[in-house]
């Protein structure tokens, strides 16, 4: 009797856990590992030793707690990129944003809940430049007995694309906000932790290798974790089926290029139709302003259908694209659409409570220390966002604490002009900690307008706690009147990173239901250090389910 009523309770119990999702517990200890390979050999930031860190599985609905310890000299902080942290603002992770630092020798449990989201994400440190190494994928598994809505692959494989440099990261921005100019380009760009057989780099190492059966179809979970550049990724002789973006479900659409911003992350399906045979992966960069320096090193991979025999010279190769290929980057971006299924449908805002534009883009500040005595600077309606460094602007919003931010973000330009002209203009910008405020669930229209101050460029632009809609994009400056007949209201994609294209525009509608204080910042680090960021501040609403957990009682204070 009593087995059977343990029997009943357990299945009971079982189904409460399918219903509702586990608890999944990791240990990040962040820890100093020296490298020896890539070019150089030098102490690099990781988690657990690893780079790229460990992947995070979980299935959409389970509880996720990460017990990050850390044990360098570096105040850290880690972000879910794309989790939408639905009242958990406190988990989010950037630095003076939503926590202070886990500083060396403390450590924070990450608490959160993965509700409503399935596909690849991916984690990042998100303070000073330590993602550069401190990064790894997040995969989130349907529900259980729940599948993809396209066929169901016989492996899957993270594929992270990363950037390295030989010196010392922190030295390389540290120098460049000394001297006011840019910071160095990096030395490689990486596949999965490696420069490839084909790099300049001269690196022992073989690469990556992808290695498949004939016949077979595989799920590349694709992630650029690069600090400042575009890529392009290729696969010689295969095609690419795009099934998901930013773990959201797309049309599925054929292309030979996938171009991915930092920040994005896309699901593609590559069919080994070929019956033997090495091919070459690459990753290229993608910077259409050619005043603009780029590492040009192309990193390389190699699938390797089994039983092939591994000579450099049995690799099929493919054409890199040249850094300046907009109209291939144009082409995959204007490819992508929502799902849009009974499932998974579009609920694009019809109706706009706020209608935005923010200018993004460059500016020159004066800097009597700096070698021009002036300071290149970033800004969003003129303003580089200046961080708190007392509490972080949610532990503010949350205890009511005055003179950490003001909420007179202006949501238009403060003058305007053609943005995206060259003519000559005072290049300065203001500082500030200025945030915009957002009732709960009210609607937003955001045009993301790139300026060619100084130069245009594509800026890759992430909002945290929530996904948008990209229901528009085009060249030169946005025209209200004209530009809104052209908009896709009916299956535009949804995701949290959008590339604004290089002297234009992209219009992202969301809705504000997620109560707390969320970062919205140019995925190009150079451009976040130089101050093109800012935060939404969204109210609690009056429903019981509507406002801010209270903070965990490890929140790292500053
Ligand atoms: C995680 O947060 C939830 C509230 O969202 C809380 O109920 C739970 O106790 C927390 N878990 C841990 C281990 O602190
Ligand atoms: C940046 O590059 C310049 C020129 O190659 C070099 O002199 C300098 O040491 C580099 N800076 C760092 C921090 O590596
Ligand atoms: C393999 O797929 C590619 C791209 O879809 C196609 O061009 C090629 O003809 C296929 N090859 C074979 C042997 O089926
Ligand atoms: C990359 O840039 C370097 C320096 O500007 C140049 O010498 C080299 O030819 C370029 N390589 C490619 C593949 O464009
Ligand atoms: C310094 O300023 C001069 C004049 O404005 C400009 O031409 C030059 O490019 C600047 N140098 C650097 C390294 O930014
Ligand atoms: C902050 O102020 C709001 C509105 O006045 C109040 O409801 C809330 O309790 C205050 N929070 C704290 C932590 O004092
Ligand atoms: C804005 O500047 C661009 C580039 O100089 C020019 O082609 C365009 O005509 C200008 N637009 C307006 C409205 O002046
Ligand atoms: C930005 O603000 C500075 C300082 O007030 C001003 O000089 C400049 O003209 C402004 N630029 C733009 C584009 O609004
Ligand atoms: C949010 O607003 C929409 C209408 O704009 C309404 O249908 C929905 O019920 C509201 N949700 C909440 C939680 O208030
Ligand atoms: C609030 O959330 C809890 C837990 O998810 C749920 O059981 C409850 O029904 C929700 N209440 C409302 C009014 O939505
Ligand atoms: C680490 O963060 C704390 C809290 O904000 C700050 O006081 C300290 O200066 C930081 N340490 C370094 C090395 O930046
Ligand atoms: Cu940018």
């Amino acid at each position: 009797m009593v087995s059977l009523v343990h029997a009943i309770l357990l299945v009971i119990l079982l189904f409460s856990v399918l219903a509702n999702g586990i608890t999944r517990h990791y240990e990040f200890n962040v820890v100093l590992k020296t490298t020896t390979h890539l070019c150089s050999s030098k102490p690099i930031v990781t988690v657990n030793g690893r780079y790229p860190g460990p992947t995070l599985y979980a299935r959409e609905g389970d509880n996720v707690l990460v017990n990050v310890v850390n044990k360098v000299n570096y105040n850290v902080t880690i972000h879910w990129h794309g989790v939408r942290q639905l009242r958990t603002g406190w988990a989010d992770g950037p630095a003076y944003i939503t926590q202070c630092p886990i500083q060396p020798g403390q450590s924070y449990l990450y608490n959160f809940t993965l509700t409503g989201q399935r596909g690849t994400l991916w984690y990042h440190a998100h303070i000073l430049w330590l993602r550069v190494t401190l990064h790894g994928a997040i995969v989130i598994k349907p529900k259980p007995k729940v599948s993809y809505p396209f066929p169901k692959p016989y492996k899957e494989v993270v594929v992270i694309l990363g950037e390295w440099w030989k010196a010392d990261t922190e030295a390389v921005i540290n120098q460049a906000m000394q001297t006011g100019q840019a910071p160095n380009v990096s030395d490689a760009h990486t596949i999965n932790g490696h420069p490839g057989p084909l790099s300049a780099c001269n690196s022992l190492q073989d690469g990556f290798k992808l290695h498949v059966k004939s016949g077979k179809t595989y799920l590349l979970r694709i992630i650029n974790a690069a600090l400042n550049e575009d890529l392009f990724f290729k696969i010689a002789g295969h095609k690419l089926t795009i099934v998901e973006v930013d773990a959201i479900y797309t049309k599925p659409f054929t292309t030979d290029t996938i171009l991915i911003t930092p920040g994005q992350t896309t699901n593609t399906l590559l069919t080994a139709n070929k019956s033997t045979g090495r091919y070459l992966i690459t990753a290229s960069p993608f910077m259409d302003t050619m005043i603009i320096a780029v590492d040009n090193k192309t990193a390389t991979a190699t699938v390797h259908y089994d039983g092939s025999v591994a000579t450099t010279s049995s690799i099929t190769t493919t054409k890199i694209p040249q850094r300046n290929a907009t109209p291939i980057a144009t082409s995959f971006s204007n490819s992508l659409r929502s799902l849009n299924s009974r499932e998974f449908p579009v609920n694009v805002p019809l109706e706009i409570d706020h209608s935005l534009l923010f200018t993004i883009g460059l500016g020159v500040n004066p800097c009597a220390t700096c070698i021009n005595g002036s300071r290149v600077v970033a800004a969003i309606n003129n303003i580089s966002f200046v961080m708190p460094s007392t509490s972080s602007l949610l532990q503010a919003h949350f205890f009511n604490l005055s003179r950490v931010f003001t909420t007179d973000f202006p949501g238009k330009p403060p003058l305007a002009f053609n943005y995206t002209g060259t003519g000559p203009r005072n290049l300065r910008t203001l500082t500030g900690t200025r945030l915009y405020r957002l009732r709960y669930n009210s609607t937003v229209q955001l045009v993301l307008q790139d300026t060619g101050i100084i130069a245009p460029e594509s800026h890759p632009i992430h909002l945290h706690g929530f996904n948008f809609f990209v229901v528009g994009m085009g060249v030169g400056n946005y025209n209200p009147k004209a530009s809104p007949s052209a908009f896709n209201l009916v299956d535009p994609i949804e995701r949290n990173t959008v590339g604004v294209p290089s002297g234009g525009w992209a219009v992202l509608r969301f809705r504000a239901d997620n109560p707390g204080v969320w970062f919205l910042h140019c995925h190009f680090e150079v451009h976040t250090t130089w101050g093109l960021k800012m935060a939404f501040v969204v109210d609690d609403g009056n429903g019981p389910n509507e406002s801010i957990l209270p903070p965990p009682a490890d929140l790292p204070h500053c």
